[in-house]
């Protein structure tokens, strides 16, 4: 069994004492759901630290997509994103709709506003972009699309708790965002997931559709269960105040992978946009080919370090969507490896990564002399890739 921590992600657990403290409150009330005292305790302390209006918790970032997608009455085709967890396109399915695939910018790993405007039509609904990684979508440009043809905006921002524009969540764009505390997530409740929005509206539409379709005493719309019990949102009263401590740690040991994969050919590492707070959720690496990746990923797993290929395939060529070509998605999908990176990973276990990972470029590119290009120049986004250096 290998040493847990150079698994790809390790959830976060609080000391157990601290999890049988708030255990102790159920104990005493007897409520275990049913948007019980704890669930309303958590809901509150998330919107004041990611600073929005209304955070509705469900129990998980696939339901959270399905209840925006209904509350807002969202109806026909949701141009989306091909770079994403399946779940993005299957809660989109799940809800009677179809997906419409728009291509990628390869500098931010996020829908390409001017091709979305390019594939809206008489039926579309809905946009959904997701803030891969948590690096933000291009929300200004893409909001203005969604005004001038009358679309509803909807982020999935399964990865981007904590991430902020300037002063403003990231949260805060779109008419909803949708977000995820699976296990694997920086913050977590076990399994869990929220509706974020500010209007208050559509927070109490999710809160009637989460609760099988009450409002009140009335049986008013059709809906579904999508609670959470009060043993997750326990589980999340312990983790949240050691978010801000996490975030630390994750772009501490970010640093020093940023530091030593700038000097290796073959791969690049995004930099971190200027203006942003980020969050540091995942750490992935860009190759130039796939079969650097999977040269490189075979290495690793020999030395005991387990990567992920998120997010492999493109969603649009899954067997169960309409082939749309998005060559760039595609291309960045079977190129992009994540590595380790968690609340508690070590840093000599960051260094034995970036070591393994080193030796195997240099094992498969000996006669290597220049770097490649850098991931993206130019692109007038906030931010430019990391260039590489000779080593
Ligand atoms: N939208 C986006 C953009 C998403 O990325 C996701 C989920 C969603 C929507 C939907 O949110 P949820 O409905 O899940 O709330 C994981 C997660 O299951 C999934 O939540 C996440 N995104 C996706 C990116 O990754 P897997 O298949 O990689 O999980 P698994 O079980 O293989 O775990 C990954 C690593 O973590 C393993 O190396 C082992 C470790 N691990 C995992 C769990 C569950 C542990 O050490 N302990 C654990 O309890 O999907």
């Amino acid at each position: 069994m290998p040493s847990q921590s150079m698994l790809v992600t390790k959830p976060y657990l609080p000391p157990i004492e601290e999890y049988i403290k708030k255990l102790e409150k159920i104990w005493e009330t007897n409520w275990l759901t049913n948007n019980g005292p704890l669930a309303v305790e958590l809901e509150e302390k998330l919107q004041e630290y990611l600073g929005v209006k209304h955070v509705v918790l469900v129990s998980n970032g696939t339901i959270a997509i399905q209840l925006a997608l209904r509350a807002l009455e969202v109806k026909g085709e949701v141009i989306t994103t091909p770079f994403s967890f399946a779940a993005t396109t299957t809660a989109i399915m799940w809800e009677g709709l179809k997906p419409v695939f728009a291509d990628i910018r390869e500098d931010n790993f996020g829908l390409d506003a001017e091709l979305v405007e390019k594939k809206v039509g008489r039926k579309t609904g809905a946009i959904m972009p997701v803030h891969v990684y948590g690096y933000p979508s291009d929300v200004e440009r893409i909001d203005e699309v969604a005004k001038k043809h009358g679309l509803k905006v909807i982020y999935d921002a399964a990865h981007a708790f904590g991430v902020k524009l300037g002063d403003r969540s990231l949260l805060s764009y779109g008419d909803a965002a949708t977000i995820s505390f699976h296990a694997t997530k920086l913050f977590n409740t076990g399994e869990g997931g929220a509706v974020v929005t500010n209007d208050d509206k559509t927070a109490a539409k999710v809160r009637s559709l989460r609760d099988f379709g009450y409002e009140g005493e009335e049986l008013a719309v059709v809906g579904i269960n999508a609670k959470n019990s009060e043993f997750h949102a326990a589980l999340g009263l312990c983790n949240l105040p050691k978010v801000t401590e996490a975030i630390d740690h994750r772009q501490f040991c970010a640093k020093i992978y940023d530091d030593h994969i700038s000097q290796l050919f073959g791969v690049v590492r995004p930099i971190t946009p200027a203006g942003i707070d980020y969050n540091f959720a995942y750490l992935p690496v860009m190759f130039e080919s796939e079969e650097l990746l999977l040269s490189v990923k075979s290495d690793l797993e020999k030395a005991e370090v387990f990567t992920r290929r998120y997010f492999y395939p493109a969603l649009n060529t899954l067997p169960y969507v309409k082939y749309q070509s998005c060559p760039v998605a595609e291309s960045v999908a079977s190129r992009v490896l994540c590595l380790p990176l968690h609340n508690s990973i070590g840093v000599s276990e960051v260094l034995k990564v970036c070591e393994v990972l080193k030796k195997s470029l240099l094992d498969q590119q000996p006669k290597r002399l220049v770097g490649m290009r850098p991931w993206a120049v130019d692109s007038g986004y906030p931010w430019s890739f990391r260039n590489l250096k000779e080593n």
